[in-house]
């Protein structure tokens, strides 16, 4: 007996991130009928590769979802408060991973480890969180699960190829220029990257916050259906190309011991515990890129509030962070039959 297959499209199919979901799809053996690859015209022209074949990159237009049952978009947010839509009105359900959708109420943001039911009650449209967000609720859920979280204090140290391909490109660039003596050139992000950091990802909103910030505070609500649980996040651009890290302090609602937390975290599902810092072994990013696991370790308590717990989170950004989870989410839709 032939298992169901489906017709899926990937939009912004040459970007950083579009790539991926094409690759994880063949990775993970998502029943594909027929593959549709779409991005701007810029990319007509370009042919991508699935399961050894090349198939050619068209460009996205309103009528690009006819009989496509899955479309995962990975274009920016205003590609996707355009298209969609469309794509959801001629039937596909759509997996966003732009910031588009993700805080609209009748659109869930889902995390297939954390809140997997959410995604049944779509109407057409689910969103991917951001990808700070993501691996910190995935080290975080068994926690809120066992004793409850009050209040999260986050610093990030994100890795650019968030930014999508140019910001590679521009990290890889000013090494290059530095190390041959060069003035490096700018152009994506506000300050040289490479041998540097920044304080600033997204927008600054009037309240001091970054956007980036603020989707860590708003998403994280959203995940849990926890309005109430507080969150200060401090987001950083540093020169790594894949991995974000994350410093994540956290105060739970009743005390919890550190050999608890290790126990909980071993045993739920896409983390890995990575923790005995006096042999130097703790996640970096550049262990964790490539793969679909998020790392969890220097976890310890702080004992400056009550309650207090201390982490060190790490996972590949484009991965977990996003082309991973969206098919994920796809999957869920599968196994509760709802494709
Ligand atoms: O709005 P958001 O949600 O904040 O997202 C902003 C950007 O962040 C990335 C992604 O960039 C997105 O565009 N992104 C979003 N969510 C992310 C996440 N969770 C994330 N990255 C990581 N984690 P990207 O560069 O990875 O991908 C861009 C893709 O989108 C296609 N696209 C853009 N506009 C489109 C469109 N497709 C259809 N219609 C449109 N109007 C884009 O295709 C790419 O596939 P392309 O054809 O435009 O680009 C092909 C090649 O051209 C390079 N390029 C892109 N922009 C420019 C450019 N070259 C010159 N000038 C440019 N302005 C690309 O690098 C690519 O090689
Ligand atoms: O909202 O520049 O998904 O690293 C994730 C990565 C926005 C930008 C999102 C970056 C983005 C971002």
């Amino acid at each position: 007996m032939g298992q169901k297959e489906f017709k899926v499209a990937v939009v912004g199919a040459t970007g950083a991130v579009g790539n991926l979901m094409v690759q994880v799809l063949e990775e993970r053996s998502f029943p594909v009928s027929e593959i549709k690859l779409l991005a701007s015209a810029r990319s007509v022209g370009k042919t991508l590769s699935f399961r050894g074949k090349q198939y050619p990159v068209e460009e996205l237009k309103e009528d690009s979802f006819e009989g496509i049952q899955v479309a995962l978009f990975s274009a920016g947010g205003s590609v996707s408060k355009k298209f969609a839509p469309c794509a959801a009105k001629s039937g596909a359900v759509v997996i966003d991973n732009s910031s588009a959708w993700r805080m609209d109420p009748k659109v869930p943001l889902v995390v297939p480890e954390v809140n997997p039911d959410a995604a049944l009650g779509h109407s057409g449209i689910i969103a991917n969180p951001n990808c700070s967000t993501i691996q910190m609720v995935v080290a975080l859920k068994p926690i809120y699960d066992a004793v409850g979280i009050k209040r999260i204090v986050v610093t990030t140290f994100q890795a650019v190829s968030g930014t999508g391909k140019r910001a590679i490109e521009e990290l890889r660039t000013q090494v290059a220029e530095i190390a041959n003596g060069r003035e490096p050139k700018r152009e994506i992000y506000p300050h040289q990257i490479a041998f540097n950091c920044f304080p600033h990802i997204g927008a600054f909103l009037d309240n001091g916050f970054s956007e980036e910030e603020m989707k860590m505070v708003n998403e994280t609500k959203k995940i849990f259906s926890d309005p109430a649980i507080r969150v200060c996040a401090t987001t950083v651009r540093i020169p790594v190309v894949y991995g974000h890290s994350e410093s994540v302090n956290i105060e739970t609602g009743k005390p919890i011991e550190v050999e608890e937390v290790r126990r909980l975290l071993s045993g739920f599902p896409g983390v890995k515990v990575i923790d005995d810092p006096s042999k130097a072994v703790y996640p970096v990013p550049l262990q964790a890129a490539g793969t679909d696991d998020t790392y969890v370790g220097r976890i310890r308590k702080d004992p400056s509030v009550e309650n207090g717990l201390a982490m060190w989170v790490v996972a590949d950004n484009i991965r977990k962070g996003a082309a991973t989870n969206a098919v994920q989410i796809a999957e869920v839709l599968l196994s509760r039959g709802r494709l």
